[in-house]
């Protein structure tokens, strides 16, 4: 093996999809991707929001495009994938980090919210990972990173049980996947997020009482900076992680050891 070196951290001459990356964690992912060489396709379904994140990654001098569609439309994803095939003949990087949040009382739940909630966080990224698996597969070679969450694997909190259970099914996947792409060069990972001060949480961000419950129940005492999960996603997409298979990071300011 060649001696360790920053190389082991670069992206160059890798294509990375990452979905749901047009704000917040996605991204911070793929921004920081593109800074270490990679080609990011950028997915979400707000075009005009997708084309204002991208532009910001080639204005900065690095390599991006968009990819706009619903992750919980398969044809369209199917399509989409086809066509970066088409272009860039390759996919070596997978970051299935689209998802969506619904708080309310179980009682006031709908059957049809907690489907959507799986669809977007489970389903959709199931389908998604099978369909770049295969080239990966080709290529003998790849790279796929979920986003999870502490919230459903390893703690939970009332009024969110759809994403907790998405996520931690998620987690479950994770494993399965590595289990069943690690023999053929693709390894499987996720990272598991604590809070992180992003849109999907700018309702919680607002209330000063549920920041402070947080900043006591944070070793590290705040939020999360989205930037801040930017250096897990690179690592267990590099060849520095070649050896890291079915993992979750825990990117959480120690959330989830604290008593
Ligand atoms: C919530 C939040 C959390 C965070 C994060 C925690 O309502 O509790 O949305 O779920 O998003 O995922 O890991």
């Amino acid at each position: 093996m060649a001696p360790f070196s920053l190389a082991s951290f670069s992206l160059a001459g890798r294509v990375a999809l990452l979905t749901g990356a047009s704000r917040g964690l996605g991204r911070s992912m793929a921004e920081a991707m593109a800074r270490v060489g990679a080609h990011v396709i950028l997915n979400g379904r707000d075009e005009a929001a997708l084309a204002e994140a991208v532009g910001a990654i080639t204005e900065a001098g690095f390599s991006a495009e968009a990819a706009a569609f619903d992750v919980t439309d398969e044809a369209a994803a199917q399509a989409a994938i086809a066509d970066i095939l088409a272009r860039h003949g390759r996919i070596d990087i997978f970051v299935g980090n689209a998802g969506i949040q619904h708080r309310k009382p179980l009682v006031e739940w709908e059957t049809a919210d907690f489907t959507r909630i799986l669809t977007t966080h489970l389903t959709s990224h199931f389908a998604l990972a099978r369909d770049v698996a295969r080239p990966m597969l080709a290529q003998g070679k790849g790279r796929i990173i979920f986003t999870t969450s502490i919230m459903g694997p390893r703690v939970a909190r009332p009024t969110v049980p759809g994403y907790a259970a998405a996520k931690g099914a998620l987690d479950a996947l994770t494993r399965a996947l590595a289990v069943e792409l690690g023999p053929k060069g693709i390894t499987v990972n996720a990272i598991a997020p604590g809070f992180f001060g992003t849109e999907l949480n700018s309702a919680l961000v607002a209330n000063p009482e549920f920041t402070a419950w947080i900043s006591g129940r944070t070793p590290v005492g705040r939020w999360g900076d989205p930037g801040e999960i930017a250096g897990a996603a690179v690592f267990l997409a590099s060849d520095a992680a070649s050896y890291v298979n079915g993992h979750v990071l825990y990117v959480d300011g120690g959330l989830t050891v604290a008593m």
